[in-house]
């Protein structure tokens, strides 16, 4: 795991050109996403910007580490300020990023994850008080893993009944490389399966937004405040969340995190 610790070495490997600097932040559809939950924010990134984390994700893997480690990129969480300040805009309400994300590389033939909701605490459908960030890095038709969702106004068990998962009444949504999708935490949704004739791997990125404020737990984050170790952190804490959902994490990486996270907590305690 020494290319991981070494800020230089592992910037070699990921290789990511300086992105989102300076571009335009797209807006949402607000009442839709009131209405139906989710909403599509298609321009997040440009093309060379989504194939610049895609190539940074590639290399990662190709390199035989985990696609997660994209988030030690500043460049990655920069993605993150950046849905987070579109959502405030569209929202009228401000956002703030959490210490909560994964990267997904979904090879053909593989399937996202399955069915279930962010947050199984009812919120606000027109501020919802945390919000799910889906961001294509690389073209999602429907063969390729595309995410589905149950809109809020087809779901027979919103608002009452938000533990049953009832996947009929889904919607798919292909995306182009660079979109996001942002959905109210309280909507059912997956990732679908790859055919295996899928021309590549599914690439992307995600984030957790909460509204300013909002009684709801988690870590907020200042994306330009993360140095490589805290990034590391991050990444550690997130395959200890979320790693059983990955059969492909090898058992060495397991080992790193838990060895990170105890790490992280002794040197706080020191301070
Ligand atoms: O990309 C996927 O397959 C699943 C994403 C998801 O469910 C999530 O981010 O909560």
């Amino acid at each position: 795991m020494a290319k991981i610790e070494d800020a230089a070495e592992l910037g070699r490997l990921v290789g990511v050109a300086r992105i989102m600097e300076g571009s335009a932040v797209p807006a949402c559809d607000g009442a839709a996403l009131a209405r139906t939950g989710w909403t599509e924010l298609p321009l997040l990134l440009s093309d060379g910007e989504a194939r610049a984390l895609a190539d940074a994700a590639t290399r990662i893997v190709a390199g035989g580490l985990p696609a997660v480690l994209v988030y030690a990129c500043a460049e990655t969480w920069r993605v993150g300020a950046r849905v987070a300040e579109a959502m405030s805009a569209s929202l009228g309400a401000p956002y703030e990023l959490l210490a909560d994300a994964w990267a997904f590389h979904v090879a053909p033939g593989a399937s996202g994850w399955s069915p279930h909701r962010g947050s199984y605490d009812l919120g606000d459908r027109e501020a919802p008080e945390l919000l799910n960030a889906w961001i294509a890095l690389t073209d999602v038709p429907i063969e390729s893993s595309c995410m589905h969702v149950v809109p809020l106004d087809r779901d027979v068990h919103y608002p009452t009944d938000l533990r049953t998962h009832d996947t009929r009444a889904s919607q798919p949504l292909p995306v182009r490389a660079g979109a996001a999708l942002v959905w109210n935490a309280n909507v059912l949704h997956w990732g679908g399966a790859s055919a295996t004739h899928a021309p590549g791997p599914r690439m992307s990125i995600t984030f957790t937004l909460r509204r300013l404020g909002a009684a709801r737990a988690g870590r907020a984050i200042e994306a330009e405040r993360l140095d490589h170790r805290a990034r590391l952190d991050i990444v550690a804490d997130q395959v200890l969340l979320y790693g059983e959902l990955e059969r492909s994490l090898p058992a060495e990486f397991h080992e790193w995190a838990r060895l990170t996270h105890a790490l992280a907590g002794r040197s706080r305690k020191e301070r």
